[in-house]
C-alpha cells in the first residue's frame, strides 16, 4: 500500500530539520516506507560500521532490531546517541540465548572438563551480553560471510567451538564449508537439564550448537526447494544460511543478504531465481531487477515477513525523528561499558580475522 502522505511529509520535513545531525540506517530486511527515508541500507554489520563512520551525527536512528541497535552503539563513540523508534523491535532467535543460560551452559562444559579446551563464536545475531560473554572467553563474533573464517580461526584456538545462537549457521558452516560431519556436531538445548546432552557427548563432539534458529529462515522446507523447481524449470535457488541444514544442502547457493544481492545484480537477463531470505528484502529485488528481465520469486509460498522487523513503520519513524527535532531522544539504546568493553572485544577479533 502506498504511504499516507501526511506522514512521508512530516518524515521528510523532520530529517531535513535535523539535517547531518541524524543518521537513518535502514536494515535489508525493513517496510518500503521505512527504506525510503534511509541514508544508508545494509546488515546489521556493515550498518553498525556506516554508523561509526559518521561520528559528527549526534543521533542514529537505527531501523532494525534491538541487538543491532546495540552493536551499533558498541560500535559508535559515546557522543553518538542510538535510537530504537520501537523497543518491540526485538530478534525471537536473539532471545532464545539469555546471559543467564549461556552462563550455566559454560558451568555445565566446565564440568564435563571440556570448558578450557572451547571458544565461542556467537553470530552477530545475539544480545550485547552474549557479545560480551564471547569476548570474556576468548571467543570471537562473525556474520554469515565471515563464519567460516571465524570457526578456522576459533580452531587454531582450540579443540572445540560453541558457536551460538544460531544452530544452523553453525551447523550449516562446519558441514557445508569446512567438511565436517553432522556427528561432529551435538546441539545444546538450554531448557534441559545439562543442555540435554552426557559428559561423554560433549567430549566427543567437535561443535557445540545452541538450540536457536531464526523464526523466518527456519520456516523454509526442503518441500519449497522441491516445489519451486517443479513449478519453474531452471530456477536458480539461493538461500540465506540461516536456513536448515536439508534446505542449504537442497540449495544452488547459499550466501548472506549482502552476497545474495551481489549475485542477483550479476545474473544474466532471463534467468531465474527462487530466493529463501526474508520477503521485504525478495519483494525490492524483484522490482528492482524485473526490468532486466531477471525473474525473482520468493522461495516459500506462505508469506515470510520477519514479524519483529515490520514493527518498525512509518508512524514510529515519524514519532522518533520528530521527537528530536522536539530535543528529546526517545528510544535510546545504551550498552552499560562493562558489557561493551567485552562485547568489543570479541568485534574487534572478528575485524582481525584472517
Ligand atoms: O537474519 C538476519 O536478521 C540477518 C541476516 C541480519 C543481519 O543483517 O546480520
Ligand atoms: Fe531475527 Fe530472523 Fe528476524 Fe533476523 S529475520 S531479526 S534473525 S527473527
Amino acid at each position: 500500500a502506498p504511504s499516507d502522505p501526511d506522514l512521508v511529509a512530516r518524515a521528510r520535513a523532520a530529517k531535513e530539520k535535523l539535517g547531518d545531525k541524524v543518521f537513518v540506517l535502514g536494515h535489508h530486511y525493513q517496510r518500503d516506507e521505512v527504506i525510503e527515508f534511509a541514508d544508508v541500507t545494509g546488515d546489521s554489520f556493515k550498518l553498525a560500521r556506516d554508523a561509526a563512520a559518521r561520528p559528527d551525527a549526534e543521533y542514529i536512528v537505527f531501523c532494525g532490531v534491538h541487538f543491532m541497535a546495540e552493536s551499533a552503539d558498541i560500535l559508535t563513540g559515546d557522543a553518538q546517541q542510538v535510537v530504537l523508534p520501537d523497543l518491540a523491535a526485538g530478534c525471537s532467535m536473539a532471545d532464545m540465548a539469555t546471559a543467564e543460560q549461556v552462563a550455566e551452559c559454560w558451568e555445565v562444559l566446565t564440568e564435563a572438563g571440556v570448558a578450557d579446551a572451547t571458544v565461542p563464536v556467537s553470530y552477530m545475531n545475539s544480545s550485547a551480553d552474549i557479545k560480551a560473554f564471547t569476548g570474556r572467553h576468548g571467543g570471537t563474533i562473525c556474520t554469515s560471510s565471515n563464519a567460516q573464517r571465524a570457526l578456522e580461526w576459533a580452531f587454531q584456538q582450540g579443540q572445540k567451538v560453541l558457536f551460538l545462537p544460531d544452530q544452523h549457521l553453525g551447523r550449516n558452516t562446519a558441514v557445508r564449508d569446512m567438511g565436517m560431519s553432522l556427528e561432529d556436531c551435538v546441539v545444546y538445548n538450554p531448557h534441559k537439564p545439562n543442555g540435554g546432552l552426557t559428559p561423554e557427548q560433549l567430549r566427543a563432539a567437535t561443535m557445540i550448537l545452541w538450540r536457536g534458529h531464526c523464526s523466518v529462515h527456519g520456516r523454509f522446507s526442503l518441500d519449497s526447494v522441491n516445489d519451486v523447481r517443479e513449478r519453474i524449470p531452471g530456477v536458480n535457488v539461493l538461500v540465506h544460511p540461516e536456513c536448515k541444514h536439508e534446505v542449504v544442502t537442497a540449495a544452488d547457493y547459499v550466501g548472506s543478504t549482502e552476497y545474495i544481492i551481489k549475485a542477483l545484480d550479476a545474473a544474466p537477463a532471463g534467468s531465474k531465481w527462487a530466493i529463501g531470505t526474508e520477503l521485504n528484502l525478495v519483494r525490492r529485488l524483484a522490482n528492482r531487477f524485473a526490468d532486466q528481465g531477471k525473474e525473482i520469486v520468493f522461495l516459500d509460498k506462505t508469506v515470510c515477513f520477519c514479524s519483529t522487523m515490520n514493527r518498525i513503520d512509518l508512524p514510529h519513524l515519524v514519532w522518533a525523528l520528530e521527537s528530536l527535532v522536539a530535543g528529546k531522544v526517545v528510544n535510546r539504546i545504551q550498552v552499560d561499558e562493562e558489557t561493551e568493553h567485552f562485547a568489543k572485544l570479541a568485534l574487534e577479533r572478528m575485524l582481525m580475522l584472517p
